[in-house]
């Protein structure tokens, strides 16, 4: 008796740990090792029947309701989770660092390729995903956020914002800039650009330095995965200095940054109304 018993309950176990795995594997995200403990539950459109390609458009589809929060996209073949910060048209974030987290940004090429960290925290979504993301004929743009220790928030924008491919070895590509930081990816007051650079990781070494920038440690902590010069007047993912030229440095710390990305919006551009930019004169 108390073996048919034990036997039923280990059925009943198992038929029910079956379905509940069914369910939470609905679809097989390309990306999953970015999602945390019981991630695919959290996932706000994990049942919908299509997945849309980025944040912008699930923004729009919920008529402008979406809250932020995780989402599955779908930019190319592949479905993957990332977080939506619904903010100003629904922006696909790609990177989110906190100084000092315990999340090692001091990666290799796989692990920036494919992304590392977990999506609801700080992460690299991956330069894979971030080219599949901004190689659609819709032009993209970047948007970055920095807070400062005393919550100051500052931001600039590029448009358009390209990653290439891995055989270009995801060079980055930036149009034009504004917003109330200093544009540290285009301006060279440190003497490095970063428009156009390939990406360095400490594995491979692209980089205009005759060492590996990526390799380079400040309080013995590398910088990490960047789109190096020779090497750095902007470096979101070195953990223990969030470095942006003047506005987020190792005298005037950051907490927080973001990358994140939309779609160029057609109906807001000005560049036809607008008088030229000074730089165009
Ligand atoms: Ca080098």
């Amino acid at each position: 008796m108390n073996l048919r018993i034990s036997v039923g309950w280990i059925l009943l176990v198992f038929v029910h740990c079956g379905l509940w795995t069914a369910a939470e594997k609905a679809v097989e995200l390309a990306n999953s090792h970015l999602l945390p403990p019981g991630g695919y539950r959290r996932l706000m459109n994990l049942n919908a029947e299509e997945y849309p390609r980025d944040c912008s458009e699930i923004f729009h589809q919920s008529e402008e309701n979406a809250s932020d929060g995780l989402y599955v996209i779908q930019p190319a073949e592949e479905p993957i989770g990332v977080y939506c910060n619904m903010q100003d048209g629904g922006w696909t974030v790609i990177q989110h660092i906190t100084a000092n987290s315990t999340v090692d940004f001091d990666r290799t090429w796989q692990d920036y390729k494919y992304g590392f960290g977990l999506v609801n925290d700080n992460y690299w979504l991956g330069n894979e995903y971030m080219h599949q993301l901004t190689s659609s004929p819709t032009l993209y743009k970047l948007r970055v956020k920095l807070v400062d220790l005393n919550a100051q928030v500052k931001w600039g924008e590029y448009e358009p914002f390209h990653i290439e491919d891995e055989t270009s070895q995801y060079r980055i590509r930036l149009g034009l800039y504004k917003g109330n930081a200093g544009d540290a990816l285009c301006q060279d007051t440190e003497a490095y650009l970063h428009d156009n650079q390939r990406f360095t990781t400490k594995d491979r070494d692209n980089d205009n330095y005759f060492q590996n920038c990526a390799k380079l440690e400040y309080n013995g902590i590398p910088g990490g995965g960047w789109w190096y010069d020779a090497c750095a007047g902007a470096n979101l993912n070195r953990r223990n200095v969030i470095y942006w030229q003047q506005d987020c440095n190792k005298t005037h710390m950051c907490k927080y940054a973001w990358m994140m990305v939309k779609p160029v919006d057609h109906s807001q551009d000005c560049s036809k109304i607008c008088p030229p930019l000074k730089d165009e004169l």
